[in-house]
């Protein structure tokens, strides 16, 4: 379309141009046709510039596995899981698919951990990322996926509809004493649901903070303020997280603070005000062949 358009545009100007003197065409009719021309060029630069972005994505999509017969097929990676069985041992940023995403997202697979193919979904450990951000950041994401970051609702919402996920949590303090709260099943809402944790099956070392005040709650953040306290918590906690009245844990509070505003996980040291050094949430699916 945008060829033609052009080629028009391009034959227009000629037939102009040879039908009169070109020391009679008025300045501005060149200018408007100047214009026109270049409004033509830039729109055929973003058409191809998006079938690029296109091949680009479909080749990406594609990968190509040996299947036991030695032959070979084609399979989409929605998790970290996908991208271990095709063959990744290596933890690092891979591209994955979420179902219902047009491109590829880029995640940061953990393959060390419990057998690996995990997926992880925030990460804390030095204070180099703000987390004191927008309803829109949380569901974008924001961070550096090989440092701190949080994935983004969208994303974690999308993965865990798609069928059944674990739940990781590993922490940290700053005497390097690590601790771990591990769920069996875990799924964020949509968007029409304010992104609502739906977490349970615990095991683990640190003990359970995210059943109460925390399971079957809306994700709030200072400027969407979804929680069930007559106050702000996502700006009296300093994060984003699926508040109540208002917690039992904050992974995603403010780094290095030991007051209300810190990273926290209530059980983590009986309850006690206890501030983290390191956290990560990961996900993997519940069924694995
Ligand atoms: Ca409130």
């Amino acid at each position: 379309m945008a060829v033609t358009l052009l080629l028009l545009c391009v034959t227009s100007l000629s037939i102009t141009a040879n039908a009169q003197d070109v020391t009679t065409v008025p300045n501005n009719q060149i200018m408007n046709e100047l214009s026109l021309l270049r409004a033509m060029v830039t729109m055929l630069q973003d058409q191809m510039a998006d079938i690029k972005t296109t091949l680009l994505n479909n080749t990406n999509r594609q990968m190509l596995c040996p299947t036991q017969d030695g032959s070979k097929q084609q399979v989409n990676q929605k998790d970290c899981y996908d991208v271990q069985k095709s063959g990744s041992k290596t933890s690092g940023v891979y591209t994955v698919y979420p179902p219902g995403e047009g491109s590829g997202v880029q995640v940061y697979c953990n393959m060390d951990v419990e057998g690996g193919g995990w997926l992880v979904i925030q990460k804390r450990d030095n204070g180099h990322v703000d987390f004191y951000r927008t309803y829109s950041e949380y569901e974008a994401g924001f961070g550096n996926k090989s440092d701190e970051h949080w994935l983004g609702n969208r994303y974690i919402h999308e993965i865990t509809s798609s069928g059944d996920y674990e739940l990781l949590v590993i922490l940290e303090d700053f005497q390097k004493h690590v601790k771990t709260a591990q769920y069996s099943h875990f799924q964020v809402g949509s968007a029409t649901d304010s992104y609502k944790l739906d977490v349970s099956g615990y095991n683990g070392t640190a003990g359970d903070s995210l059943i109460f005040d925390h399971n079957g709650k809306p994700f709030s953040t200072h400027d969407a303020d979804h929680d069930s306290s007559s106050t702000n918590c996502a700006q009296v906690h300093h994060g984003g997280y699926w508040y109540s009245s208002c917690l039992k844990s904050n992974v995603n509070g403010q780094w290095g603070k030991a007051d209300l505003t810190g990273i926290t996980w209530g059980s983590y040291e009986n309850w006690r005000m206890y501030v983290l050094k390191h956290t990560e949430m990961l996900i993997r699916p519940v069924h694995r062949s």
